[in-house]
């Protein structure tokens, strides 16, 4: 029997449900919210898979045995009941590495070139060349990468190409490529306190959440930089506001938040050393293309009634 896979709207978050739709014509696949429901066409049974941005409690009424979520973090799905309903989770990990990479790398250069500043100069129409001891090159600079999988390596990677000292955290304390020193979380205060750039690629999880907090920030060089492109909730938000406004770090490239759109009386917008994306550090035009080939790979292996690829649970 043919996968009956119904996309979500949620994934509008991300590109038009309908193209997706359509890169994936091959297969029985509708743009629906109903997945209990059954085909918008009236065909009888339900679906058996969805793919999604965001997770729905009706998917667990549904009769799914497969979701897809198009983004590399899952932290909103509830693990122990799909696992309970036996319905398998496969995330997109392994998409971003190049997108955010390259997000990660362009907040620390607009920090060292302060790109930052002179944009914001612009709308005055005002002139303001650097001081003299303001501009810095990221060559001869140090970072640790803390988490190192897709995106760790895009950054890690990229830092290194640019003459950069690369040192990470993972729990895993194998060698990883592009990156001279990696240290266990345990570890992670020394890890970062002589870091120019602290970069957080992290997945979201109970033993992440509030992973940078007021002790680490202290520990971290006044001339730091943090880069947030994993959760808001990986950092102590209002400990991050704090070291900002007190000057314990320098400033911070923001890509995620603790409350998400960033709230209009949150601090952070008018911090002139920090600079706020609207979690866009994957947006890639490319982004349906990739999760149809993710789809396309599993729906065959469901079929073919093997393992599913990027399965979470
Ligand atoms: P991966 O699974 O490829 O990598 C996760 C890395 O984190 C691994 O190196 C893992 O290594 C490490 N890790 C896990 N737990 C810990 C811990 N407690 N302490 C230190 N390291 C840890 O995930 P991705 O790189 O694809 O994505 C990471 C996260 O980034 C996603 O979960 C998502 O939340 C976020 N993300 C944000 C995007 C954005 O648009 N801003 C885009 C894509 C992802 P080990 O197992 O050895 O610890
Ligand atoms: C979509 C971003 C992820 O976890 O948060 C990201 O993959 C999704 C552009």
């Amino acid at each position: 029997m043919p996968t009956r896979v119904a996309i979500h709207s949620s994934v509008e978050r991300i590109f038009p449900p309908e193209k997706l739709q359509s890169l994936l014509s091959e297969l029985d696949v509708e743009v629906s919210d109903d997945v209990a429901e059954g085909t918008a066409s009236g065909d009888a049974g339900d679906f058996d898979a969805v793919v999604s941005f965001g997770y729905e409690p009706g998917f667990l009424e549904a009769d799914l045995d497969w979701i897809h979520c198009v983004r590399a973090g899952y932290d909103e799905f509830p693990l122990d009941a799909l696992r309970e309903r036996g319905v398998r989770l496969t995330n997109s990990t392994g998409l971003h590495g190049d997108s955010v990479g390259e997000t990660a790398l362009g907040f620390m250069l607009q920090f060292a070139r302060r790109l930052h500043r002179y944009r914001s100069d612009q709308a005055d129409k005002a002139w303001n060349p650097p001081t003299w001891d303001e501009a810095f090159t990221l060559n001869g600079e140090s970072v640790c990468v803390v988490g190192l999988g897709t995106l760790g390596l895009g950054v890690a990677r990229r830092a290194d190409a640019l003459g950069m000292d690369v040192a990470g955290v993972r729990r895993t304390p194998t060698p990883v490529e592009h990156v001279s020193e990696v240290y266990t979380p345990d570890e992670l205060v020394g890890a970062i306190s002589d870091a120019r750039f602290v970069a957080l690629t992290v997945p979201l999880t109970d033993e992440t959440e509030g992973l940078l907090g007021a002790a680490e920030l202290d520990a971290m060089r006044e001339d730091a930089y943090l880069v947030n492109v994993a959760r808001g909730g990986v950092v102590d938000q209002p400990a991050l506001v704090e070291a900002l406004r007190s000057g314990d770090i320098a400033g911070a490239g923001l890509d995620v938040f603790a409350e998400e759109p960033l709230p209009k009386d949150s601090p952070l917008w008018e911090m002139e050393n920090v600079v706020v994306t609207p979690h866009a550090a994957a947006a890639t035009v490319d982004y349906a293309d990739r999760i149809a080939a993710l789809v396309r790979e599993n729906v065959r292996r469901r079929e073919a009634g093997d393992s599913l690829t990027n399965l979470v649970v």
